[in-house]
């Protein structure tokens, strides 16, 4: 019923559109993962196939908004990042952060059997999200340097700490109070003299998180008269299977349809 006694309703909700022009960061992280994880049997201090899932919950997240052009994962957080012209949902923070966040944690519940087999998800896992806005390149890259010495940090801790407990025969108390304090070089120490683990060996995944990214592909353009391509090629990120592409090309998909070896996912170098 149009203009209906009730429709006054609609004022009480807030604009909360994002500054226009910056960049959009938008984490996902889990909730109460610490428990997640132990109820899960997750391998201490890294899990593959929990990373693993996480991974492929981010690229399906890449996959479906387009306006994401990096993510960076780590532990139970993903970050997004959409571009600065970004205009999805007029860029009102409540449709895009929820959006994000409600189909990652579908992909991960989706997904799960995957990369768990037969071990059972016992409780439907809830991730939070929010978004910041960055306004210079600048600010983007200290952002992702920071989530990523955060990865460091809590990597090595979690390194040196699960070894204590589980190699070197600590109760937690006494792993933690022995770590209390210590430098990086004393964490590296103590793995290297006494469990002969090197850390800079550990996977990249564990030490410097995931990243995902649109490859970029030469992309050919045909000289009408000759036939043959042109000399000029003109690097862009392929977001759909067009004619040139790099993928193997044979079975081609439909217009629209998103390649998933159009996203890497890496671990920063
Ligand atoms: P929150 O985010 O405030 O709801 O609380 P949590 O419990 O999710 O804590 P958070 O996000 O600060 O830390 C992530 C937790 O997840 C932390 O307890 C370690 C755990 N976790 C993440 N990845 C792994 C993994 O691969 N293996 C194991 N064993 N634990 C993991
Ligand atoms: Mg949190
Ligand atoms: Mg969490
Ligand atoms: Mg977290």
């Amino acid at each position: 019923m149009a203009n209906s006694k009730y429709e006054y309703v609609k004022l009480f909700e807030q604009p909360d559109s994002l500054l226009p022009n910056v960049w959009i960061v938008v984490r996902v992280d889990g909730r109460g993962f610490h428990k997640f994880t132990q109820k899960h049997d997750y391998a201490k201090p890294n899990d593959d196939r929990g990373l693993n899932l996480m991974n492929r919950c981010a690229l399906e997240v890449c996959k479906e908004f387009t306006d994401i052009v990096i993510a960076f994962g780590e532990s139970d957080e993903y970050s997004f990042v959409l571009k600065k012209q970004c205009t999805l949902f007029e860029r009102r923070e409540s449709k895009i952060t929820s959006s994000i966040v409600s189909y990652f944690s579908s992909q991960f519940v989706y997904r799960w059997k995957e990369y768990f087999g037969d071990f059972e998800l016992k409780y439907p896992p809830t991730f939070d999200s929010r978004a910041v806005c960055y306004p210079s390149d600048q600010n983007l890259r200290d952002y992702l340097s920071w989530r990523q010495a955060d990865t460091h940090i809590n990597n090595l801790y979690n390194t040196a700490y699960w070894a204590l407990v589980l190699k070197g025969g600590k109760t937690p108390n006494e792993a933690e109070l022995e770590l209390r304090g210590t430098l990086s070089e004393q964490k590296n120490e103590i793995l290297f003299s006494r469990f002969a683990i090197n850390y800079n060996n550990l996977p990249q995944m564990y030490r410097k998180g995931s990243v995902i990214y649109r490859k970029m592909v030469a992309e050919e353009r045909i000289d009408s008269r000759t036939g043959q391509p042109t000399t000029k090629q003109k690097k862009r990120p392929i977001t759909k299977r067009t004619k040139n592409n790099d993928f193997g090309g044979k079975n081609r998909k439909k217009k629209g349809d998103v390649d998933d070896d159009v996203w890497l996912w890496s671990t920063i170098a």
